[in-house]
């Protein structure tokens, strides 16, 4: 009996939720459609083993199967980044927080000075947010952009770098709509001798896709989750030098975390085969396409976008010469049908409940095969419904005919 008949209730939630992300605009840059194969791997008899320890080295039995499909994923994983032979691959962590603690956990000791980008800034509330268990545990040291330039500033975090001279320095971002400049992020750790960690969850599908510059040949540790850019399965991985590798393994299992889920380490295997592939590399180029051709019909009807623009899959509005907030704008376009969240923008005089920002990006509708055209029908309903609220419903009917032309993957 298949879960409709047995449990109906959850089965139409499932129906509800898929017909939802069919008619609506998904412009959440963290978020993205995996393939139906993804699903499948992730929705299988994988689900049922405990397999504590890794490939070989098992505490239950029965793992033969198994073995073979985390050694599957981590070969893949080598294989789409292009891993050195030197650096080693976990594709244990649950996703992307317990695998950001889990390098912490593994090379920092309590206490220990931590540089990392600001959480208003763009950041993510694991690299020391003070309500987050790492800004409890570490000493974290916040850079932020510059305000006249919404930018990194490498000579204002090589200066604070010298001056708290932390043990390790982390990049990556939820929110920074510009290219991160991995060499020089590495010549500043070199200088005050840091453990560089680049967190590349939001872009590692443009690495893998090579339209980001990779990290990997700078850096001492990467981690990333792989349902963003990636349109993997909600879970996390940790690429890091060999030297490395042993207290990586050990603060992932038995450290942090108990049996892996090996359903979603067969669908980042499946994950890792979609994304070497030539179709990918056009989806990462086309995101960025996509999300250049949004920011600029942006601009176009009068919106200011931190930092001007974007060089990867996201935009940050600044909705300060707006007469309404972050917060009410997001969810009137959601009454639109223009999924959407708000956002904390850098040097904000609002709160994070009700902030000045709108961040949205391109790699959901991309899936869906949008092109430059579409980004600027988007862009005029965006504009149209902030100016006028009262048309949210009737737009939110166009947006859904106009979603039929574009199936989603997996739904
Ligand atoms: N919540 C994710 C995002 O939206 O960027 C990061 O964890």
């Amino acid at each position: 009996m298949g879960l409709k008949q047995k449990d109906p209730q959850v089965y139409n939630l499932i129906q509800k939720e898929r017909k939802r992300l069919a008619e609506v605009l998904e412009l959440i840059p963290s978020e993205n459609y995996s393939s139906s194969e993804v699903l499948e791997a992730l929705g299988s008899v994988l689900n049922v083993k405990y397999a504590e320890g890794y490939p070989g080295k098992r505490y239950y039995e029965g793992n033969a199967v198994v073995d073979e499909v985390e050694n599957l994923a981590i070969e893949r994983t080598r294989e789409a980044f292009e891993l050195p032979i030197d650096w080693h691959v976990n594709v244990q962590p649950y996703s992307g927080s317990p695998m950001n603690l889990e390098v912490y956990f593994a090379l920092l000791e309590p206490g220990d000075t931590v540089l990392a980008m600001d959480l208003a800034h763009g950041g993510h509330l694991t690299h020391g947010s003070k309500v987050n268990f790492t800004g409890r545990t570490y000493n974290f040291i916040h850079y932020g952009v510059k305000e006249l330039t919404g930018r990194l500033d490498y000579m204002e975090i090589l200066k604070l770098a010298d001056r708290v001279k932390p043990k390790m320095i982390v990049c990556g971002a939820t929110a920074y709509p510009r290219e991160i400049e991995f060499k020089k992020f590495k010549e500043i750790a070199e200088k005050v001798n840091a453990i560089t960690l680049a967190d590349i969850s939001h872009i590692a599908g443009l690495i893998v896709g090579g339209v980001h510059p990779s990290p990997i040949p700078f850096f001492d540790v990467v981690t990333s989750t792989t349902h963003k850019t990636l349109r993997g399965p909600r879970a996390g991985i940790i690429l890091c030098k060999d030297k490395f590798a042993t207290a990586i393994n050990k603060a992932v299992f038995p450290g942090m975390q108990g049996g892996p889920h090996l359903n979603a380490i067969a669908a980042i295997a499946v994950t890792m085969k979609e994304a070497k592939t030539k179709a990918f590399a056009k989806y990462a180029e086309q995101i960025v396409k996509n999300c250049k051709a949004l920011a600029e019909a942006l601009i176009g009807f009068g919106f200011k976008l931190v930092s001007g623009g974007t060089d990867n899959h996201l935009i940050l509005m600044d909705l300060t010469n707006k007469n309404m907030s972050g917060g009410e704008a997001a969810k009137l376009l959601d009454k639109a049908g223009i999924v959407l969240n708000k956002n904390m923008i850098p040097f904000d005089r609002r709160t994070p409940m009700d902030p000045s920002g709108l961040r949205l990006g391109t790699a959901a509708v991309t899936s869906r095969g949008m092109k430059q055209k579409e980004m600027g029908k988007i862009a005029s309903w965006i504009a149209a419904v902030i100016a006028d609220p009262s048309i949210a419903s009737k737009v939110k009917e166009e947006v859904r005919r106009f979603c039929k032309k574009f199936p989603a993957p997996g739904l």
